[in-house]
């Protein structure tokens, strides 16, 4: 399987497992539509536990999407494979060439990947529910808390280092991260009021075509408004 990206040329087979809902897909829909890339979609839908079928588990072992199928490689984690994305197709560039300023973009997008979402992750609230008989409205506290606490950190370090995107004046890996994790907050019912840049932010990330076509709502399996 092949095909073009928006240069028109041919791109390598690209298989991503996916779903509508899942932030962390989203945030790899953006990467490759930002870098033009053709891609076929595989949903499993979470709600129905898809993500646990046999099949799946022996392609991606820690039963999470996104998972992309390569012609070499099954690459997991979200941060891993916009890297490969990176690496592999460079242009336009997710990370800025000078190390100071690559390890601030990182940094950005690991609070995000390894300081927020991982705290509301499905899994995580299945437990909340399960085992400490947690309400929506105890988990939607929950989630709120670690959103605010990353979201106050990431408002100031872009009011710094941001002008007009959250690192500098192009669209960097940050956006993949911070478009959905706006989008799962809005989801916990979380003010967003306090964080203008963000918001700013993901308003002008939301101009572009490559970020639109990535939402949620957008994609093949998506049933209902989020
Ligand atoms: N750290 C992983 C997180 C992946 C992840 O948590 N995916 C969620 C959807 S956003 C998932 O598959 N959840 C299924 C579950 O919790 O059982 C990444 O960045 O790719």
């Amino acid at each position: 399987m092949s095909g073009k990206n928006y240069a028109g040329e041919v791109s390598m087979s690209l298989i991503l497992h996916d779903y509508w809902r899942s932030g962390a897909s989203y945030r790899v829909r953006i990467g490759l539509n930002l870098k033009g890339l053709a891609y076929t979609q595989v949903s499993h839908d979470l709600r129905l536990n898809a993500q646990n079928a046999p099949e799946f588990v022996n392609l991606s072992p820690q039963a999470l999407v996104p998972t992309l199928e390569t012609p070499k490689a099954v690459l997991t984690q979200s941060l891993a494979i916009l890297e490969w994305l990176d690496e592999t197709y460079p242009t336009p560039a997710l990370l800025p060439q000078d190390p100071d300023a690559r390890a601030m973009v990182r940094s950005m997008c690991a609070l995000i990947a390894c300081d927020i979402h991982p705290l509301h992750n499905l899994r995580v609230l299945k437990t909340l529910e399960r085992d400490f008989d947690a309400r929506q409205t105890q988990l939607d506290m929950w989630a709120q808390g670690w959103i605010i606490a990353g979201f106050k950190a990431l408002e100031t370090l872009v009011r710094r280092h941001g002008d007009g995107f959250s690192f500098g004046s192009q669209i960097t890996m940050v956006e993949c991260f911070l478009i959905p994790q706006l989008n799962s907050a809005r989801r916990f019912k979380t003010d967003l009021s306090p964080y203008e840049t963000l918001l700013a932010v993901e308003s002008k990330a939301l101009s572009l075509r490559a970020v639109q076509k990535a939402h949620p709502d957008q994609q093949p399996d998506a049933d209902k408004p989020i």
